[in-house]
């Protein structure tokens, strides 16, 4: 028997992931430049030449290594979520979930777990757009004192196939097409709908990347999951099957479509920045982690099968249990070495935590830490110190590109005598044991009957969404479908799969890009002359609009202003707002500082030509006679307020500021006083008390839908 270490034997308390992060830091002040050996280099504008115009010399190594590590800065990104934006953080249990998993870090309420978070889009490349319409990356690596636990998972709960076996071709299908690389980042072209036409098991995510959900306004406002159903494994062996989910605390928020694609231009970095301004405010992106907990045994319960990641677990039949919460405190000192180098892989687990037979998951296992290979250019990516555990790492591993480790131990093979037994053996207690499980079967390629229904969740999606989020859905449909350039491809859309999840939905699809109305349902479909019952259940966990939508805290208020604005009225709304928790950005003609009627003066941060509506959350305009006449002048001030309107954001306008909707075309009766009617905050005096209060709660509803509705004939 091979020598084992006993879990008595005391080991040192691991390092924090900041502290063990020092060493690597380079910190440059009063530094002298050099070239990789260190050597003082004294000049690097002018290469080494033969003559003052003459040609450069070979034996210049300052030149040649710098162009050297020039040209092999880049490495390959991600297949897929290569576009991303990471941040540090701790994860801290609520309370001990001792009763259902071992893992330390949920089971220790007193321990701060270092975390390294990715958020990412799926399908464009590194440089694309982050406003896109796609599925977002939430991965999250857990720096436990057992090793590291990645939690990999998308902000939405479902994927588009349930054997892994076919990423490859989703992937192919979704990504811009192979004879002219077009389109960037987006969905809407012909292969990626070929592929949902012939692929029914798509259907459910896709009505997901279609909706709301695909246009988060951040990633401080989507929630995660982990999508399969994982093993918690207690210390007794006993297992139960868990969903993970992500809460964010500030609520599931959206942006709109057009905004969107707007943004995209206007400030392609709009998460990345978003996620980095808030750290460094101070305004830490939080989540709650949620469990769903089921029985071992339980997989078939529910009338469909949990291997399946095509289906969610409703929350209304398994409650989502809150047991931790997830902070993000620190930005990374450098994207590249952090953000871009980390190394997620689905197969890092932690005893207490372990798989189940979904065939999508088990796919991943595999894939993860293959991946890394080619982008990290070799084996030895774990000793990266944004992938290094913070415990200690003992094998027999060796050698292999960008070897780190100085091992100096002479025994390189297990068992071995000559280095005294070690690495030895761990006790099983506390080691990584798969969990026993009987399998037997026939060797087989096929899919289980159990994954078979692939509409009536689909269905269960759209009708629980309200109103407005099924317009938009189908505005989306209709948006990328209407893309598609061949006409039996979007016939196909409509026949065989959107008509399969709501008739209606269809038929308005079908019209929008011009193919035949999907056909009547069939007599053996229909009961007592109705068409067939399909699942009408609806989870109200499901739409966005029942998540919370009662604080304002970060949001992004744009003050307009220029010569003659109400001082006074403005320090009070602002003093409301930002007591509130709001960001209130004064945007004016120029960065000069503009005067109040009242004798002071604000110095705007942005101007109408450098930002616009779509990046803010609201927008105030406090109305003097003689600012409202010059931002009436002014087409780009006009066209913020047109389109918050449009965007449904809330509004504020007080004073001579009322009569800019009627500048934008977009004239509302008004009350006399102070009203709010659809999110449009108005006062027709300056200074009214409440008018902040009211324009707060007005931002704290996110976005006005019902100005989408056509007003009553
Ligand atoms: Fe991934 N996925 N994926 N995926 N995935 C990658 O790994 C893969 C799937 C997810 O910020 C790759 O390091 C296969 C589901 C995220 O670095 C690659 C299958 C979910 C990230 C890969 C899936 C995800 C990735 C590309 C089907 C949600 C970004 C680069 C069997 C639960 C992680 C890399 C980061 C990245 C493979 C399906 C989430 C190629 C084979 C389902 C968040 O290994």
């Amino acid at each position: 028997m091979p020598p084992r270490r006993t879990p008595s034997k005391p080991t040192p308390p691991p390092p924090s992931k900041t502290e063990q992060l020092e060493p690597y830091r380079a910190h440059q002040e009063d530094t002298v430049l050099t070239t990789d050996q260190g050597i003082r280099i004294s000049d690097t504008d002018n290469s080494l030449k033969a003559g003052l115009r003459g040609p450069t010399l070979l034996e210049d190594f300052h030149f040649r290594e710098k162009m050297m590590r020039f040209d092999h800065e880049r490495i390959p990104e991600r297949a897929v979520h290569a576009r991303g934006a990471g941040a540090h953080g701790y994860f801290q249990v609520y309370e001990s979930l001792e009763r259902y998993t071992q893992a330390r870090f949920l089971t220790d309420p007193s321990l701060r777990t270092p975390v390294f978070v990715r958020f990412s889009t799926v399908g464009g490349s590194r440089g694309s757009a982050d406003t896109v319409r796609d599925v977002r990356g939430f991965a999250t690596k857990f720096y436990t004192p057992e090793g590291n636990y990645d939690l990999v998972g998308n902000n939405m709960p479902v994927f588009f196939i349930q054997d892994g076996i076919k990423f490859p071709d989703f992937v192919h299908a979704v990504k811009p097409e192979p004879h002219n690389e077009i389109p960037q980042a987006s969905s809407a072209h012909d292969s990626l709908w070929d592929f949902v036409s012939l692929v029914p098991e798509t259907a459910h995510m896709v009505m997901w990347l279609m909706s709301d959900r695909a246009i988060p306004r951040s990633f401080r406002h989507m929630e995660g999951f982990g999508v399969h159903t994982y093993r918690l494994v207690n210390a007794r062996g006993k297992a139960t099957l868990v969903k993970f989910h992500w809460k964010p605390v500030l609520g599931t928020h959206s942006l709109v479509w057009d905004e969107a694609q707007k943004v995209s231009g206007k400030d392609p970095d709009f998460h990345r920045r978003d996620l980095w301004d808030s750290i460094e405010q101070g305004n830490f992106p939080e989540y709650e982690l949620g469990v769903q907990l089921v029985p071992e045994g339980d997989e078939l319960k529910y009338g469909f099968d949990l291997l399946d990641a095509t289906k969610l677990l409703p929350e209304e039949l398994v409650p989502v249990q809150k047991v931790g919460k997830l902070v993000l405190d620190r930005n990374p000192d450098n994207f590249f070495a952090e953000t871009e180098q980390v190394a997620f892989c689905v197969a890092n687990v932690v005893p207490g935590i372990d798989f189940t037979n979904d065939p999508l998951l088990q796919a991943r296992i595999f894939s993860y830490l293959d991946t890394q290979l080619t982008r990290l250019g070799g084996p030895n990516f774990a000793e990266l110190p944004i992938n290094k555990p913070v415990c200690p790492v003992n094998n027999h591993q060796q050698d292999g590109f960008g070897r780190q480790t100085i091992n100096t131990n002479r025994a390189n093979y297990h068992p071995n005598s000559i280095g005294g037994g070690c690495p030895m053996l761990a006790n099983p207690k506390s080691a990584f044991v798969h969990r026993q499980e009987r399998v037997e079967g026939h060797k087989i390629r096929e899919r289980s009957g159990s994954f078979g229904d692939h509409f009536s969740q689909a269905t269960l999606f759209f009708n629980s969404l309200s109103k407005p989020e099924r317009e938009h859905l189908v505005s989306a449909l209709e948006f990328e479908v209407s893309k598609v350039e061949r006409a039996e491809i979007r016939e196909r859309v409509v026949n065989q799969v959107l008509v399969n999840i709501d008739r209606q939905m269809a038929e308005r699809v079908a019209r929008a890009v011009g193919v035949a109305p999907p056909k009547p349902p069939k007599a053996s479909e229909l009961v007592a002359g109705k068409p067939a019952p399909k699942l009408t259940k609806v989870s109200p966990a499901l739409s966005m609009e029942n998540t919370p939508h009662d604080s304002i805290k970060t949001r992004k208020v744009a003050v307009l202003i220029a010569d003659g604005f109400p001082g006074r009225e403005l320090s009070q709304v602002r003093k409301t707002l930002e007591g509130l928790g709001a960001l209130v950005e004064i945007v004016g003609p120029t960065l000069a500082p503009v005067a109040s009627a009242d004798g002071g003066e604000e110095t705007p941060v942005k101007t109408f030509q450098n930002t616009s509506s779509v990046l803010f959350d609201a927008v105030y305009v406090p109305g003097g006679d003689k600012s409202v006449a010059t931002l009436r002048k002014l087409p780009l001030a006009v066209d913020f307020v047109r389109e918050a309107y449009v965007h449904c954001k809330a509004l504020a306008l007080s004073g001579a500021a009322t009569t800019l909707l009627d500048a934008a075309g977009l004239s509302q009766p008004m009350a006399k006083g102070l009203d709010d009617a659809m999110g449009v905050v108005r006062s027709a005096k300056n200074e009214t008390r409440g008018f902040g209060q009211m324009f707060a709660k007005a931002i704290a509803a996110h976005r006005h839908w019902v100005r989408e509705s056509p007003p009553p004939a």
